[in-house]
């Protein structure tokens, strides 16, 4: 029997609204750990955006490596990681020879469309048997995968950036098939294929706040999940933070976030286990624990003071966004908050106020309302509102905006 745990979109070193959420992460990367050494794990696939930023601080650096060390003191026998969106290719892929030299560990960080075994990883163990092949795809952009045309419009661009990335991965996967031909006709052993990947599958589900790039989901890469040849043992996706399994199938799913990355995620975490016993397999979630509960708190403000008591016997540190509804005067309502978090563990990271948000954008005289607790694109859009009256127009400026956008992001990682 093999067993192979599946978790991706671990975004370390992220933060909520600059609250540094170390500790938090530490925790999980030790229950991941646990997990590992109780479920007795083989392999272990990271299905991309292992990092939140392309230049991830000393300090998430070092729980990066202590992580990847202690993984060596488990029975463990492989881990693969490929690069998320999230993730620089060049910083994932730098450490590479040596890690791998090191570690039981395979890291692809971009992909080499001359070269598809690049991505096709065949896992042997210590006599030099394979009893794995993974089909390990990291996040595609567009450069690393087509030229672009400068007569082509928005969608064109888009239907061919997709048909592009279908199509390495079909044949990404089809290369890890010949190879399993190839080790069958050697040694009569039919090895388990399986494939990682870190994109947005079409009809996929996302949350307003919970990390996906509006930018990336919004215009770039819906691929179709049927594009994952039905003879693969297992999927492993990344990308989405809701945990999901795809067009039905529960061998194709998304882990989702560890932790979650906003307050509008709800839902439970997990790890997904895969266990692999000759043709039948079986997929199980381990639940991982809530480290810091997130709370919103919204209403007027009798509403949110019952909510904050409330919270406050708990006892334990709360991460709080409170969202401000009704005519409360205010200073009042920070009094209020004041009050009461003021010798407590409730820790407010946000307050968001509709009224604010609506008056400080159509007026000049903009109060209380800062600029980060706006995103980027709303601000271009009111300031498109305040001068352009044609709708038509405003579109035209908002798809410029945001393939500037997209362009400045990904040179950044170059
Ligand atoms: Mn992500």
């Amino acid at each position: 029997m093999l067993k192979i745990l599946h978790t991706s979109d671990l975004h370390l070193g992220k933060s909520l609204y600059n609250f540094n959420r170390h500790d938090e992460f530490e925790k999980m990367l030790n229950f991941l750990i646990k997990t590992i050494v109780e479920q007795k794990v083989d392999v272990l696939l990271l299905s991309g955006d292992i990092f939140d930023t392309t230049m991830p601080s000393n300090d998430t650096q070092r729980l990066y490596y202590n992580f990847l060390n202690k993984l060596q003191q488990t029975s463990l026998k492989h881990t693969v990681i490929i690069a998320g969106n999230h993730d620089s290719p060049s910083f994932l892929g730098s450490p590479k020879i040596l890690l791998e030299s090191f570690c039981k560990l395979s890291i692809v960080p971009s992909i080499d469309p001359q070269n598809l075994d690049h991505e096709v990883l065949i896992l042997e163990d210590v006599k030099g048997q394979p009893y794995l092949i993974v089909a390990a795809i990291p996040y595609i952009r567009e450069r690393d995968i087509r030229a672009f045309y400068l007569d082509e419009d928005e969608s064109d661009r888009n239907l061919g950036y997709c048909k592009a990335v279908s199509d390495h991965i079909k044949k990404v996967v089809e290369r890890a098939f010949l190879k399993q031909e190839e080790i069958l006709n050697k040694t009569q052993v039919k090895v388990p294929v399986v494939a990682m990947a870190h994109l947005f599958t079409a009809g996929g589900i996302c949350l307003e706040d919970d990390g996906v790039r509006d930018l990336f989901v919004g215009t770039l890469s819906h691929i179709d999940a049927t594009v994952f040849d039905p003879r693969l043992s297992y999927v492993a996706l990344g990308h989405l933070h809701v945990p999901q399994e795809v067009m039905k199938n529960k061998f194709i799913q998304y882990s989702g976030t560890p932790l979650a990355m906003g307050f509008s995620e709800k839902q439970d975490k997990h790890f997904c286990l895969l266990s692999l016993d000759g043709e039948t397999s079986e997929l199980d979630f381990i639940q991982i624990p809530i480290f810091k509960h997130l709370s919103q708190v919204t209403g007027n403000l009798d509403e949110i003071q019952r909510k904050l008591l409330e919270l406050k016997k708990l006892q334990q540190e709360v991460l709080i966004e409170i969202i401000v509804e009704g005519n409360d005067d205010t200073q009042s309502l920070q009094d209020l908050i004041s009050d009461l978090t003021h010798d407590s563990k409730l820790k407010i990271l946000r307050i968001k106020d509709q009224r604010m948000e609506v008056k400080s954008l159509n007026l000049a005289d903009s109060k209380g309302q800062t600029l980060e607790q706006l995103t980027d694109e709303v601000v271009f859009k009111k300031r498109l509102e305040r001068d352009l009256i044609n709708d038509k127009e405003q579109e035209e400026y908002l798809k410029t905006y945001r393939e500037m956008k997209t362009m400045m992001l990904e040179a950044q990682e170059a």
